[in-house]
């Protein structure tokens, strides 16, 4: 398949591009390194030491034999550029995560608010109306997010893939319908991905796009085994307050000797899947397209749901840790149940990467390897959902010795 992959420098997005490729796919990366801008803006930098792109296509090229290709593009602001990109490539598939994707920098200020709607929203809609102009028939698969559901608000009920079907009264009795799950947002960013999700259901019931919106929980773990193969290929590892996920991060602060960040009780629960499965999920969804174009296709991809409180006793169990329970500068709930199916990807081949396989190499491989790059300072999550609300200080201001 000729494949686009927008988004395809950032964290899911480049082991998707290897393992693409190296299944033999004619894949294209699309990005306009804005998450690379951010690390500059934030004064952060990824735990692992990654390469910049043009390094990590040619070492791609040098130990697979296989060509990536790169177009630096803005999909929210080069529309002409992107239907250009279309015209030329001729896709079978495009693979979009090209949005601003954590939650905490959407809530930082009112200028990353505005920025996270515009890209997101503009980035998804020219991508639908190039595509409907273009009259393609690529298929679309998008990054979208478990929290589209929100949390607690299914309770015990078991949370369907993307759709629920409802009874409605009518004057001449109930009729049954199918609609989208409630969208039910946690943050400015959590609020982009249930915008497209609405984006989608119009193009697909009026100009036919074939998509699949993959509704994905937190992604753990670092590496696939493409980008294992050499150094230079290394996956990005993100641990700051902002773009750090929680899990990645309590492994990170186990290994350089930082309590685990638990925001208040750690009550809340989320839903997980390892980086290995994310890029496995994204084949099975390319080579297994929709048959019906009018109506979007949802998958939830996720393998295991956890409480945080219960992953940071894992973790230092793992790798020996102290827990601190900070003041949590989300609004969120203090406790959560979540249950969520995902049989559609388990009967399409799924064989999940577990956390209690997963934990002690992704700690040892990359969290205590690249523990020396770590800034300390940038551990502590800063950007609260609302002025004035209360954030932990610095645990510790310098690696301590000797770890
Ligand atoms: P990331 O920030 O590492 O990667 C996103 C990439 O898109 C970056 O390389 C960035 O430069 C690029 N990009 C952003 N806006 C762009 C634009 N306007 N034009 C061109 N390129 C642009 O994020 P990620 O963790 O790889 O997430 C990828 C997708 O998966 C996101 O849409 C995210 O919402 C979704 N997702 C991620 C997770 C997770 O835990 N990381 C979980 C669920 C869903
Ligand atoms: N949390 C802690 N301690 C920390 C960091 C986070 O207790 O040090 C808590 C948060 O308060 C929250 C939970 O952990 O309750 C998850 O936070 P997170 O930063 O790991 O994940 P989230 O903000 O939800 O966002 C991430 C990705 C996003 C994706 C989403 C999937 O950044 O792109 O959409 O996971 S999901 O959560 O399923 O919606």
């Amino acid at each position: 398949m000729r494949v686009l992959v927008l988004g395809g420098d950032g964290f899911c997005g480049w082991p998707t591009s290897l393992y693409l490729s190296d299944r033999g796919h004619d894949v294209t990366i699309v990005d306009n390194l804005s998450r690379r801008k951010i690390d500059i803006e934030l004064e952060v930098e990824s735990l692992t030491p990654i390469r910049p792109i043009g390094e990590r296509i040619r070492v791609w090229r040098e130990i697979s034999g296989r060509d990536v290709g790169f177009v630096d593009l803005d999909l929210s602001a080069e529309y002409d550029r992107l239907v250009a990109v279309l015209e030329q490539f001729r896709p079978d598939a495009i693979v979009h995560f090209a949005e601003q994707r954590a939650a905490p920098y959407s809530m930082r200020s009112e200028q990353t608010k505005r920025y996270t709607v515009d890209n997101n929203v503009r980035a998804t809609h020219n991508l639908l109306t190039a595509l409907a102009a273009a009259g393609s028939d690529a298929s679309l698969v998008h990054l979208g997010t478990m929290g589209v559901y929100g949390y607690g608000w299914s309770g015990s009920a078991p949370i369907p893939e993307g759709y629920l079907t409802v009874k409605v009264p009518t004057p001449d009795g109930e009729i049954e319908r199918e609609i989208l799950h409630p969208a039910n947002p946690g943050s400015v960013y959590h609020l982009t991905k249930t915008l497209d999700q609405l984006m989608f259901a119009f193009y697909a019931k009026n100009d036919g796009l074939q998509i699949t919106d993959l509704h994905q929980g937190i992604v753990w773990g670092t590496q696939t085994e493409q980008t294992s193969r050499d150094e230079r290929l290394i996956n990005r590892f993100d641990y700051d307050g902002d773009y750090g996920t929680v899990l990645n991060r309590f492994l990170m602060q186990a290994a350089v000797g930082h309590p685990l960040t638990v925001h208040g009780t750690g009550g809340q629960t989320r839903a997980f899947i390892h980086i290995r499965d994310t890029v496995r999920c994204i084949e099975i969804a390319l080579t297994t397209p929709p048959d019906d174009r009018s109506r979007v296709r949802v998958l939830n991809q996720m393998t295991e749901t956890h409480r945080l409180l219960d992953l940071a006793k894992m973790v230092a169990d793992v790798m020996g840790a102290e827990i601190a329970y900070l003041p949590n500068p989300r609004r969120e709930a203090d406790e959560n149940e979540l249950i969520v199916r995902n049989d559609q990807f388990i009967a399409l081949g799924l064989n999940p990467t577990t956390l209690s396989e997963g934990l002690l190499e992704e700690g040892r491989d990359i969290a205590a390897r690249y523990k020396n790059r770590a800034d300390v300072t940038k551990i502590i999550a800063r950007s609260v959902w609302r002025a004035g609300m209360e954030t932990a200080d610095d645990l510790l201001t310098e690696l301590p010795p000797g770890r």
